[in-house]
């Protein structure tokens, strides 16, 4: 389900965010900058204006040979019911699926919401005028809420949570300038990540039996992938007096068949479009759409064998259409120069999946980053 509600009660926040800001910086017009680090028109001062582009979208710009950016990213995702296709399903209706990890017996737990939290290091450094490197560490803190029912029938037994946290995959970015004049830009990324994250997290669970045990948990649990992942991106960038667009295409690209575990996960394309418009020299707000398409499992954890959807490698990837508001705010005060602020929220508007899955219920993203 679409939030409309939380979308606009957003928008509305970042509204009224800008209205005191316009006042504020009415006396700042000279220090405007549109199109973010690099903006060939730029001074000499090297303002770090932000970009009119959606803060959870990377491989956007690039940097002056020996320019450095910071940055930290807090993503929150939340996972709400269950569906299959573009159907809801209720706890019954999973019930009465029969898993396929041990036929003929039925799923007999039930995920019911998810909490998924990512803290995002980066740092990115322009070695020459087409050349940008980036790097990035993440720790990621993952919480699911399951319903566990009897053996043979629909007593509800009671709920457990799992959790899972720690350091993901580490992934270092080559940026390269394919083309570049006064108002539209190519980039290309070729990004790499090596699977430092953990794909053998456990915890404690109540099974069936009404007892508990120590599980390997299911994939949309591990931290990190497991496999060499390559993460391609191909951005194109405009802007045109005070507004800014963009069109992203994203790739993660599996380059194993199998990890230690015996799978890999769904290659992943997503095709990003966003437009803005700079409110004033310390405020633009935007819109994002995307559509994702990422591939089921491939191959299986013996270990994950729980009567549980998320264990079955099957109930993996689909496709997404998802809805974002955003705002980026550049303080204009010297104290604060080379900072940005960026907020985004978002929401699916439609979603396809290889169920039975959870499906997303919103996701909130905020980021700092500074340049020097
Ligand atoms: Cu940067």
């Amino acid at each position: 389900m679409f939030s409309y509600t939380k979308l606009s009660a957003l928008s509305a926040a970042l509204l009224l965010t800008a209205a005191p800001i316009n006042a504020y910086a009415a006396d700042n017009h000279h220090h405007r900058h549109h199109s973010g680090h690099t903006d060939i028109s730029a001074d000499s001062t090297h303002n770090h204006g932000s970009a009119i582009e959606p803060s959870t979208i990377m491989g956007t710009h690039l940097h002056d040979k020996g320019e450095w950016m910071l940055s930290y990213r807090y993503n929150y995702m939340r996972m709400d019911g269950m569906r299959d296709g573009t159907s809801d399903l209720s706890d019954a209706q999973v019930l009465a699926t029969t898993n396929p990890n041990s036929p003929p017996v039925n799923f007999r737990v039930v995920p019911q919401t998810m909490n998924m939290q990512m803290h995002m290091f980066g740092a990115m450094y322009g070695v020459n005028h087409w050349l940008t490197i980036m790097g990035m560490a993440m720790y990621m803190q993952k919480d699911m809420d399951h319903a566990t029912y009897n053996m043979a029938g629909t007593t509800k037994l009671g709920h457990f949570e799992a959790a899972s946290s720690g350091l993901g995959d580490l992934q270092g970015t080559a940026l390269i300038r394919l083309y570049e004049d006064s108002s539209h830009k190519f980039i290309f990324g070729a990004g790499f990540s090596i699977p430092t994250g953990s794909i053998t997290e456990g915890d404690e669970v109540l099974t069936p039996m009404n007892t508990t045990a120590t599980l390997r948990l299911p994939y949309a649990m591990q931290i990190g992938s497991g496999t060499y992942d390559a993460h391609p991106t191909l951005t194109y960038t405009g802007h045109s007096n005070d507004w800014g667009w963009g069109l992203q295409y994203e790739g993660e690209i599996r380059l194993q068949d199998k990890n230690d575990e015996g799978y890999s996960l769904g290659d992943k394309h997503a095709f990003n479009a966003w437009a803005g418009y700079q409110l004033n020299s310390a405020l633009n707000i935007g819109a994002r759409l995307s559509y994702t398409d990422q591939d089921k499992i491939k191959g299986r954890d013996s270990n994950i064998s729980a009567p549980v959807p998320t264990a079955d490698p099957n109930n993996y990837g689909g496709k997404w259409t998802e809805l974002g508001v955003f705002a980026n705010f550049t303080p204009q005060s010297t104290d604060f120069k080379g900072h940005v602020f960026a907020l985004e929220a978002s929401a699916p508007v439609h979603q396809d999946l290889n169920g039975p899955q959870m499906k997303q219920d919103y996701a909130m993203s905020v980021r700092w980053s500074f340049g020097f």
